[in-house]
């Protein structure tokens, strides 16, 4: 019968338009489906706006709205632990801390970040990187999935279609944008000097409208047609209308969707756990390798690369500590003569890489506090590092990061020494904070100004 059909078909072609090429003698064994060369006389569908060009047979609603549905769960965990990474920077407090500075109300959510639990930061920014990262694969897969309708036309049937095409835009064009800049970020530390922070940013926001927009148009159908099975009655504008011979099954190229994510997690987790640290094949480390010992753990930049050297951190090194009791400075010696106290507490970074918990000793925040004249209850504090330039040489922190008494100004890591490149004379460590905040080869802390 399909052979029938397609003879009538070439008939039509031979009166309208047919090259000539063929007759009816090539129309070769029957297959039951469209000979080759009326492939190539069909030149209609050799355009992508064509369904007839898509052709596919993995592609269909059930296929994307799967895909769909892993990205709604997925890509919220990424967008909200993206949201907390910057509350976590502490950008309402002082200007230092914040990257973007014109959020306006886009900042309504901050809130004051806890210092408990003391892996807190490690968590989530571990979700928000190792999560982005896992779910490429099926963003590609589902970009893939929906392509024949990014040509399709006309490109608007009405200002409703015109109007979800665009929230398309936001959507795709933001999911594209903030993958590609949180992954370079990651991969080539700090490729946009300065500006990463208010490009992922405000991209997360406009992914945001788009995803809210898509995810409230498509939800139903999804859930109606990964419900009942089958479209009842429903047309399946995803699938091909002459699909190819299926290479795959539609099970297989989820296999192979899962398989991809599953390689990019066991390739990205070691970022989070020290004894996976060699198999994170796509983590960079800032410093090859950081040795072994006390100070043998992850290094984000050594000294040498912000230019600090030994005369900065050497004899003439102080301690400036400053509040309503003025200005008091301290050698290092002075520091480790006052009430030594300890606590065990990770480094996580915002690039996604923590370390386990180190052993830091030092000196309470909320006891320098007391000496720069706030006995009771201690406000925030503005860090200074010996470094002149580049980012992240100063931070400011809350009142409730100063209170907790696992807040040090550390001396010693591991019952050794800071080594230089771990901020050397002294750091400061904080609980559940990104690593931005712990600011390495500190020299100056001013109390309740910030
Ligand atoms: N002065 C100064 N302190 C700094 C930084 C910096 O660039 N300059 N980088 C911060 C960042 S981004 C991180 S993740 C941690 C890393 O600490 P580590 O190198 O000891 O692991 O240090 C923080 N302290
Ligand atoms: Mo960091």
């Amino acid at each position: 019968m399909g052979d029938r059909r397609h003879k009538r078909t070439l008939r039509f072609l031979f009166r309208f338009g047919g090259t000539g090429r063929a007759g009816p003698s090539d129309d070769g064994p029957s297959t039951g489906r469209v000979p080759a060369v009326l492939d190539r006389l069909r030149t209609t569908d050799r355009l992508p706006s064509s369904s007839g060009f898509w052709r596919s047979p993995v592609r269909g609603v059930r296929f994307t709205a799967v895909l769909g549905l892993v990205l709604l769960v997925g890509l919220t965990l990424v967008f909200v632990t993206g949201l907390l990474s910057y509350a976590a920077y502490n950008p309402d407090l002082a200007p230092v801390n914040d990257k973007t500075p014109g959020k306006g109300v886009l900042g309504f959510y901050l809130f004051a970040w806890p210092t408990g639990p003391h892996w807190l930061y490690r968590l989530t920014q571990g979700l928000h990187v190792t999560g982005g990262i896992v779910l490429v694969p099926v963003l590609l897969a589902k970009l893939w999935s929906v392509i024949p309708k990014l040509f399709a036309l006309p490109p608007a049937r009405s200002v409703g279609h015109a109007l979800e095409r665009v929230s398309l835009l936001l959507l795709v064009g933001g999911a594209l944008f903030e993958f590609i800049t949180g992954l370079l970020n990651i991969q080539l530390e700090y490729v946009f000097p300065g500006s990463f922070y208010p490009l992922h940013f405000y991209g997360a926001w406009v992914f945001l409208a788009g995803f809210v927009a898509h995810v409230g148009l498509k939800l139903p159908r999804a859930v109606r047609v990964l419900r009942s099975g089958e479209l009842r009655g429903e047309t399946d504008e995803l699938a091909s209308p002459a699909p190819h011979t299926p290479t795959i099954s539609r099970r297989g190229a989820f296999a192979m969707v899962g398989a991809g994510s599953l390689l990019l997690l066991v390739t990205s987790v070691g970022r989070s756990f020290d004894a996976l640290r060699s198999t994170a094949l796509l983590t960079p480390r800032g410093v090859a390798d950081p040795g072994t010992g006390p100070n043998g753990f992850q290094i984000n930049k050594t000294a040498a690369s912000v230019r600090i050297t030994p005369a900065d951190t050497g004899e003439r090194w102080r301690l400036t500590v400053s509040g309503p009791a003025g200005d008091l400075a301290f050698t290092r010696e002075q520091l480790l003569a006052m009430d030594q106290y300890s606590a065990a507490l990770p480094i996580a970074c915002v690039e996604g890489w923590s370390t386990a918990n180190q052993w830091w000793r030092g000196v309470r925040l909320r006891d320098l506090a007391a000496l720069a004249g706030y006995p009771d209850r201690p406000p925030g504090v503005f860090v200074e590092s010996v470094q002149r330039s580049g980012p992240f040489r100063k931070a400011a922190l809350r009142d409730n990061q100063v209170r907790d008494p696992r807040s040090l100004l550390a001396l010693e890591v591991n019952g050794e020494t800071l080594s230089p490149d771990h901020g050397y004379p002294a750091r400061i460590i904080v609980p559940a904070a990104p690593g931005v905040l712990n600011t390495k080869w500190v020299t100056r802390l001013t109390f309740g100004e910030l």
